[in-house]
């Protein structure tokens, strides 16, 4: 009878399902809703129990929950830092309290990496260097000067300033590419296409390429060009990251060129984390999530095996 008693069993015990705090960045792009999606599903999926916290791109707000999952004791924290400083005393107030915290997505940055148990996520700086190359080969007969303009992601957050490093580190190899205006639209659509509008005003027909840190940022800024009276993926050749349904649509519609995947899915792979951490296993400081990159010419084939 002991072993079906009430109250708290052992950490980790069979009998108990574990309690999961996750804090997620908000609701700001398709990738965000696939991801939080996945995550949801798989707690499910998985026998554990989900608080969750949508914190509307507001650090403060991440900060509130993860004080509150504390508070509240659960048996591990997950999130996804909307940026990547500012963390240093949420993450010591869960050590002291003794309980583990997985960051996801995103990195922190972090003077003591004991902060946390693990980061699940994608190498952001690798898809930047994958669009500048994909950009580089798909302009292999063209005669400089290109000129770039690039819609940037939140700005602080770990994909803007990993994107943005990875882009310039392929692209500013080759002489014919200049970067002429760079400025964040915040991975959203609105955002992306007020600031396309500007670029556009300021620059004109200057412009030969887009590069988007996001896809519903590219989206946003189609419209822009649309509404200026030049053509998406013609006049101005739009490059972006994601992979969303989104994209390939306006791939198949020949508005957007080419897209490099980033894997919101995670949800399976995070709740066997969880489980492994909650039960003492040790596991890789680092999962980097497997993608690839699509552009116009694969998008009718891959779109009906999209998943988000
Ligand atoms: C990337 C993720 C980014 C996506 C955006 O892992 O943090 O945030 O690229 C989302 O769409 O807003």
């Amino acid at each position: 009878l002991a072993a079906c008693s009430g109250g708290k069993s052992d950490k980790g015990g069979a009998d108990r399902p574990i309690t999961l705090g996750f804090s997620q960045v908000g609701a700001e792009s398709e990738w965000r809703t696939a991801n939080t999606r996945s995550i949801k599903a798989a707690a499910k999926a998985a026998g554990i129990r989900l608080k969750f916290s949508d914190a509307q791109q507001k650090q403060e707000n991440q900060i509130k929950a993860l004080r509150s999952f504390i508070a509240q004791r659960v048996d591990v924290i997950a999130f996804s830092p909307v940026v990547e400083s500012g963390w240093e005393t949420v993450l010591r107030e869960a050590k002291a309290a003794g309980i583990p915290v997985i960051v996801t997505d995103r990195a922190v940055d972090v003077t003591d990496d004991s902060l946390y148990t693990t980061l699940i996520g994608s190498d952001f700086v690798e898809e930047g260097r994958r669009a500048a190359r994909w950009l580089i080969d798909d302009m292999k007969d063209r005669k400089g000067p290109i000129n770039i303009v690039e819609l940037q992601g939140t700005v602080g957050s770990a994909p803007a300033i990993d994107r943005q490093k990875g882009f310039h580190e392929v692209i500013d190899a080759d002489p014919r590419f200049k970067v002429i205006r760079s400025q964040s639209g915040d991975f959203t659509r609105a955002k992306g296409k007020e600031v396309m509008e500007a670029f556009l005003k300021a620059e004109g027909k200057n412009i030969d390429v887009l590069y988007a840190h996001n896809d519903d940022m590219a989206i946003g800024a189609i419209q822009a060009i649309e509404e200026a009276g030049l053509q998406p993926g013609k006049d101005i050749t739009v490059v972006s990251i994601d992979g969303v349904k989104g994209a390939f649509q306006a791939m198949m519609a020949g508005k957007l060129n080419a897209t490099v995947e980033c894997n919101p899915l995670i949800g399976p792979q995070l709740m066997d984390i969880v489980k492994k951490v909650h039960a003492g296993q040790t596991v890789p400081k680092r999962i980097i999530v497997n993608e690839s990159v699509f552009d116009r010419s694969q998008a009718a084939a891959a779109f009906p095996s999209r998943q988000y």
